[in-house]
């Protein structure tokens, strides 16, 4: 069985672009691969955070992984820093990665062409502990959205500078991006993509979201005033993006056949009908958050994680710090 990992930052509440371009892939392939789910804790630190909200979105983030259809029997479910391995592995390949390819990374770039003040150390060499979190449980494919394509190709380079260097150590992974949904844009400005770092809350529709402010956010979605539900992402990006969204919502129906549902009909019957489709999903994935939040199941699902996890990754620390000669014994 081929092996998948992927990860999530949840430096905030998780939102549905998180769900489609991500989570959702994740409940997909965990039937057909073996599967590798983790919460970044570590990444999340990058950036200043408040100690309570941050515990309260990272449980959420574990309740919603289950909520949202991970199956703890068949996904190894974790969280970073119970790996501790995999910030060691961080350290070692952060060694290997230069100033210039860090520099390159545009997160970091467009944090500091916004001139934002006091970005630490740990958000610039933030996609070398990227690489150890994968490197090191040997996955074939990273499926992540459009954003961290850039993180894994770099990701992919290092795998080769060490494997050239040093004999076989890593499998070279493939990023897996999903045709529909890498990229969900922000309700209230479709230039830009939906994410929990909105300053407009109104353009993110989150997983816990009350589902009458969900609908409202659809309903009052940025359009356009050509009156025709037609993907085309250049002239006509919000109603794009709803489609997107759609699809997304319903087993990937082909953008031409909700285009033929929708002929003729005006913005209003279709916002309903995306609004539907996002309660619809909201709903099911809250009734199972809220059996889950407060049960013992968390607990359970990160212990047995972290016990399958370390095993795998001891062994990969241990064999790259041998190759690198730094063990004594
Ligand atoms: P945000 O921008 O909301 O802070 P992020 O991308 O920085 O999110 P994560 O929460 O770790 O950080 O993202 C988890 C996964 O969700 C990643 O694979 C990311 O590519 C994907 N993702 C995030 N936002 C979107 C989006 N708008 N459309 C599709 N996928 C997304
Ligand atoms: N950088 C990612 C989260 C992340 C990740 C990973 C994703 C950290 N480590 C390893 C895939 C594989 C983000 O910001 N979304």
């Amino acid at each position: 069985m081929k092996r998948m990992l992927s990860g999530i930052k949840p430096t905030g509440q998780l939102h549905l672009g998180n769900y489609i371009g991500a989570l959702k892939n994740f409940v997909n392939y965990q039937d057909e691969y073996e599967m590798f789910a983790f919460i970044a804790n570590l990444h999340c630190i990058t950036t200043a955070q408040d100690p309570n909200e941050l515990q309260k979105n990272l449980k959420d983030c574990v309740a919603l992984y289950l909520a949202c259809g991970l199956d703890p029997n068949k996904a190894t479910i974790f969280l970073q820093t119970d790996i501790k391995a995999q910030a060691q592995l961080g350290y070692i390949i952060c060694c290997h990665t230069y100033m210039g390819e860090l520099n390159r990374m545009t997160q970091f770039k467009d944090k500091m062409a916004k001139n934002e003040t006091n970005l630490s150390g740990g958000l610039y060499t933030y996609p070398a502990l990227m690489a150890a979190d994968i490197l090191i449980y040997d996955p074939d494919y990273v499926p992540v959205g459009d954003d961290q394509k850039q993180h894994v190709e770099l990701t992919r380079d290092l795998a080769e500078r060490f494997n050239n260097k040093y004999g076989e150590l890593f499998k070279v992974p493939e990023p897996l991006i999903s045709k529909v949904g890498a990229r969900i844009m922000s309700l209230s400005d479709p230039s830009k993509k939906m994410s929990k770092s909105d300053d407009n809350d109104k353009g993110c529709v989150y997983l816990l979201d009350d589902l009458n402010v969900a609908k409202k956010k659809v309903m009052s979605a940025v359009t356009d005033s050509l009156a025709n539900v037609k993907y085309d992402p250049i002239n006509q990006p919000g109603i794009s993006n709803l489609i997107q969204i759609y699809s997304s919502l319903s087993n990937n129906m082909p953008y031409a056949e909700i285009e033929k549902m929708f002929e003729g009909k005006g913005y209003g019957d279709f916002k309903k009908a995306v609004s539907e489709k996002v309660c619809e999903t909201l709903s099911d994935i809250q009734e199972k958050y809220n059996n889950i939040i407060n049960s013992d199941i968390l607990e359970k699902t990160l212990n047995d994680g972290a016990t399958k996890a370390n095993l795998i990754a001891e062994e990969k620390l241990k064999k790259v710090q041998k190759a690198l000669g730094m063990e004594i014994l």
